[in-house]
């Protein structure tokens, strides 16, 4: 598959290792319902009390929708290649069918600004916030949902298509599926383990049937985005903590990645999840539509999963963000008692373990592991602190930044072991809306002044953007 561009649009070439910082529309625009933009899963779910942290919203977020030139300028001090953002199907198209030009229009001019100050947009289709039109029909739990998709994907690639080279079809359907509907932490907040599947395999459809009509249309770089864990047996000796390990590694991992790569979906995870439903969703055919080939996977990593099969009474969770999903009793991650010991790491505020070792073996392993996989880009990976602003103003995030640059030590570690890593983005540009932990959670290298929307590039930022130059001229930064 080629760079080449579409059209006779000018676009830009690409980097030989393309550096970024991700968004998602629902956690940084805002204008939640201006310009006639629908309500999402996720405005509806804010008004459920209790739902978010704080009764927080997502009605201004961090007003990117006003602020896309002064962001687009930040990103510019900051000397990234790419901006990887992700379009609103409620903006798009409020009730999940009919198209608002406005939506579309503002779009159109983010992707502009972005090529007009060299920025290279890569766009992904769907992070998290579905029409909730749509969710009234069932959400992601009805088949009818993948067709809307395709309508949407190609709505978006007719106004878009002559400009973005880049195109995401899911971010993290795992999240989206399992916690949106058999966790019910996320929006729809649905707590149904049959629905959750039913919402797995529609979302690969959509991404299938997607993938074949934007390749259609012309697009030549067509990916997903998947957050993918190292499962690690707490003893290797113990069968049963070898189990609980294959057990996770199976619905986080291969659930998601071998209808994907190798068109079915993986038998011991099929026997885990007997019951819920499999063998009545997948129609004929669906299966090669799930395979269509793609150009590009990306891999969102944060944390590795230490996994152990016997209950665990201390109360320690070792950093996994699935929250209920593994109650005891559920066959999704429960049954027999899967847990997640502490490997007595640091922690970010999230909770979540710091190991940049392991989105080394991560690559690695996906590469040995799959060698039908296309190229790879870490799509997502950053750390959650609780900033303090200095006097002199500025955010001295000394464990972001080591976070930060610890894990790009490990993607060049990986590529020298041979892993086919093309691109970093990290997690999140902005301080932003961090789903049901609200604006308690802070990823950004820049920070959001949540009363006025003054925007300051912390100290992981100033040494992202050194670390970026340096590489641009074949040297490394000092730390
Ligand atoms: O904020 C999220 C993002 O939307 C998806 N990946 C994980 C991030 C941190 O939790």
């Amino acid at each position: 598959m080629t760079n080449a561009p579409h059209a006779d649009h000018p676009t830009l070439a690409l980097p030989p290792f393309l550096w970024g910082s991700a968004t998602a529309a629902a956690q940084v625009e805002g204008a939640a319902h201006e310009d006639g933009k629908g309500d999402s899963i996720w405005d509806a779910f804010a008004r459920v009390p209790g739902a978010i942290a704080n009764g927080d919203d997502l009605e201004i977020a961090v007003d990117h929708y006003h602020r896309t030139t002064s962001d687009i300028a930040i990103m510019n001090e900051l000397g990234l290649d790419a901006y990887r953002f992700s379009t609103s199907w409620a903006r798009i198209a409020p009730d999940g069918r009919s198209i608002n030009r406005a939506g579309l229009d503002f779009y159109s001019r983010l992707v502009d600004q972005l090529l007009e100050t060299g920025i290279l947009p890569w766009l992904t289709l769907y992070h998290w916030d579905l029409p909730q039109a749509l969710e009234e029909h069932g959400g992601w739990t009805n088949r009818d949902t993948a067709l809307r998709f395709v309508d949407y994907a190609e709505t978006t690639y007719a106004a878009l298509g002559d400009r973005v080279q880049h195109w995401t079809t899911f971010n993290e359907p795992f999240c989206s599926a399992l916690l949106g509907y058999a966790v019910g932490v996320h929006a729809p907040g649905r707590r149904d383990e049959a629905a959750a599947l039913a919402a797995v395999h529609h979302q690969h459809l959509a991404h299938g049937l997607a993938t074949t009509r934007l390749r259609e249309l012309g697009a030549q770089q067509i990916g997903i985005t998947l957050n993918l864990t190292n499962a690690i047996p707490a003893n290797p000796a113990d069968p049963a903590d070898v189990d609980a390990a294959r057990r996770v590694d199976g619905i986080m991992n291969r659930l998601f990645l071998e209808p994907i790569v190798l068109g079915a979906y993986p038998a011991d995870v099929v026997e885990d999840l007997a019951g819920l439903g499999l063998d009545t969703l997948v129609h004929d055919g669906d299966l090669a539509t799930i395979a269509a080939p793609i150009d590009f996977l990306g891999v969102n990593h944060y944390h590795d999963d230490l996994v152990s099969g016997h209950p665990d009474d201390s109360g320690a969770d070792g950093g996994h963000s699935g929250a209920t999903e593994r109650e005891a009793g559920s066959p999704w991650l429960g049954s027999p008692g899967i847990s997640f010991p502490s490997r007595e790491l640091p922690r970010t505020a999230m909770d979540w373990e710091v190991h940049p070792a392991g989105l080394r073996t991560l690559l690695v392993r996906l590469g040995r592991e799959y060698p039908t996989l296309p190229p790879l880009y870490v799509t997502e990976n950053g750390a959650a602190y609780d900033d303090v602003a200095a006097e002199d103003g500025r955010i001295h995030d000394v464990d972001r930044d080591a976070f930060i640059q610890d894990h790009i030590d490990q993607v060049e570690l990986a590529i020298a072991d041979g892993a086919d890593v093309r691109g970093y983005f990290v997690w999140s540009l902005l301080d932003n809306f961090e789903w049901a932990y609200g604006y308690d959670k802070r990823f950004g290298i820049v920070r959001v002044d949540y009363q006025t929307q003054e925007r300051t590039i912390k100290d992981s930022g100033l040494a992202y953007a050194r670390r970026i130059a340096a590489s641009r001229e074949g040297s490394r930064p000092g730390r």
